[in-house]
Formats: structure tokens, sequence, C-alpha cells
């Protein structure tokens, strides 16, 4: 998978090169290139932002250095303007809180797209114009990471590209791992729940056992334990995930145990 980044703080992705990711990077399995957007600024100042046409506070980035930009990291030699090809399997992602939520059906999709340039926004945004002019060259994503605002999509774009990276295949240790987490698809996924607690050695530190029944080898009652645990603590953190599982999904047993945790067997919280 390629990468390409396009921001005015390239030093913000030096994370990048380290724990997984960096790894995958080193191997080949990922690369990734950032570039400054004031490269493309062609004024003293390399100045990427004006006040917002109809007035109102904050600035907005300039259209001229996000479509040269462009031009220059999508198009193979100025393309990109030019209505040639656009790279075979390119899509540009706009990280902005105004954007469709990114989930883990939206990082398990990406991590299926052979090329993602990630055009990270400041300010009170880009220039709509250029979103409207790459809709008409390439697919575009406006995503957002959750409800709440920050400064830039730089922090936004690390999140997500974590969140695909460790998806493709040979990234993550064991293969398993992903598919099995909380919101994955794996056979020992959790299906819309999040994951229990986990314990390692020793088996009692400071006073706290670790529960019985890890340590039995009964593995249909480890699974079952397991489960339990997945929906008491969705149960107590994401009753929103709870009230969203179809109900056929639901043993006797899954519903008991969300009885006993406040909910309903409809699937709603009778706690309050
Ligand atoms: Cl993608 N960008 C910004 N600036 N703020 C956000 C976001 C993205 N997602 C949530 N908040």
């Amino acid at each position: 998978m390629r990468l390409d980044i396009i921001t005015i703080f390239p030093e913000y992705f030096a994370p990048v090169q380290v724990s997984l990711i960096g790894k995958a990077v080193q191997r080949g399995d990922i690369s990734v290139a950032v570039h400054d957007l004031r490269a493309w600024a062609h004024d003293p100042h390399k100045t990427v932002d004006d006040t917002p046409f109809g007035g109102g506070p904050g600035m907005v980035m300039r259209p001229e250095p996000w479509g040269e930009a462009l031009d220059a990291v999508l198009g193979n030699g100025g393309e990109f303007r030019a209505q040639g090809p656009i790279p075979e399997g390119a899509e540009l992602i706009v990280p902005t809180p105004a954007g469709a939520r990114f989930d883990q059906s939206a990082a398990a999709e990406l991590a299926g797209i052979p090329r993602l340039v990630f055009a990270c926004g400041r300010y009170e945004g880009i220039d709509a114009r250029v979103i409207s002019y790459a809709r008409t060259r390439l697919p575009v994503r406006e995503l957002s990471i959750g409800d709440y605002v920050l400064a830039g999509g730089e922090p936004a774009v690390l999140v997500m590209i974590e969140a695909i990276c460790r998806l493709l295949p040979g990234v993550l240790g064991n293969a398993e791992s992903a598919a099995d987490d909380s919101f994955g698809a794996g056979a020992g996924a959790m299906h819309g729940l999040v994951e229990g607690p986990a314990y390692t050695r020793p088996r009692n530190w400071r006073g706290l056992e670790v529960p019985e029944v890890l340590l039995s080898g009964n593995h249909g009652a480890i699974a079952r334990f397991r489960r339990d645990e997945a929906l008491r603590r969705t149960a107590l953190t994401r009753p929103d995930l709870v009230a969203a599982l179809p109900e056929e999904s639901l043993s006797a047993r899954d519903r008991q145990v969300l009885s006993e945790a406040g909910f309903a067997s409809s699937g709603e919280d009778v706690a309050h």
C-alpha cells in the first residue's frame, strides 16, 4: 500500500516510522511519502490560507497550493489537472469534523485500496472547490474520527493510518489478532461488543487472582467466560452497542448476562 500525506506540518508524521507501522515501512509492505503543502505556495511568505469570503472567524486554505500539490502528487507530471489518468486505485481522503464517521468498517474498506492520499486541512478547512474538483478526478472521502473538533487533520490522519495499516497482511505479528479484537470480524471476535479484560502471569499479583476458569484448560468454559465479560463490559461502557445487537445474535445465556447487567431482553437499558 502506498500512502501520501499532504500537510503544512510534515514533522507531525514522524510516528509512522515507529512501532508496527514503522516496521511495515522498513519491510516495504507500506510506503509513506509526506509532502509539505508550502512547497506549492509561491509567494515569499509561502501563504496557504486567506480570510473566508462572506466573513466570519478563522482562515480558509487557498485552492491554488492544494491544486498544485494534488497535480504533483497524483498526476504523473501534472496529469491530475490535464484530465489524464489518475494512478490506478487511488483515493483521496480529506479529514474533517464534517465528514462521515471513520470506523472499523471504513478502516477495513480503505485497507483494500492500493493508494491513499491524505489532504490535511488546518484552520477552518480547505476551499470547497478543491474537493469538488478532486471528485471529478478520483474517489474522495471526507472522514471524521469522532464528535469533537481538532485544530487540524494531522492527528486524525495518524489515527486512520494506524487503524488501516494494522489490518494489512503481515503488519500485526499475529494474523488473527486484528480480526478478533473489538469491532473485528474474526472467528474469535465478539461481534458488536467490546473486548473483556485480559490477564497474564503471575497468577497472583498484589493479592489479585487471575479468574480460575482461564487456567482450567476448558476451552468452552473460557469462551463462555470471555463472552460474559464482553457483554458485561459493553453493557457498562457502550449501551448503544448493546441496543444495536440483533436479537437473533443473543443466546438465552447472553440475555441472562445482559439482564443481570441492567438490560431488558429487547436490548433496552432498564438500569435507570
Ligand atoms: Cl478528521 N479533523 C478535525 N480537524 N477534527 C476532527 C476530525 C478530523 N475528526 C474529529 N474531529
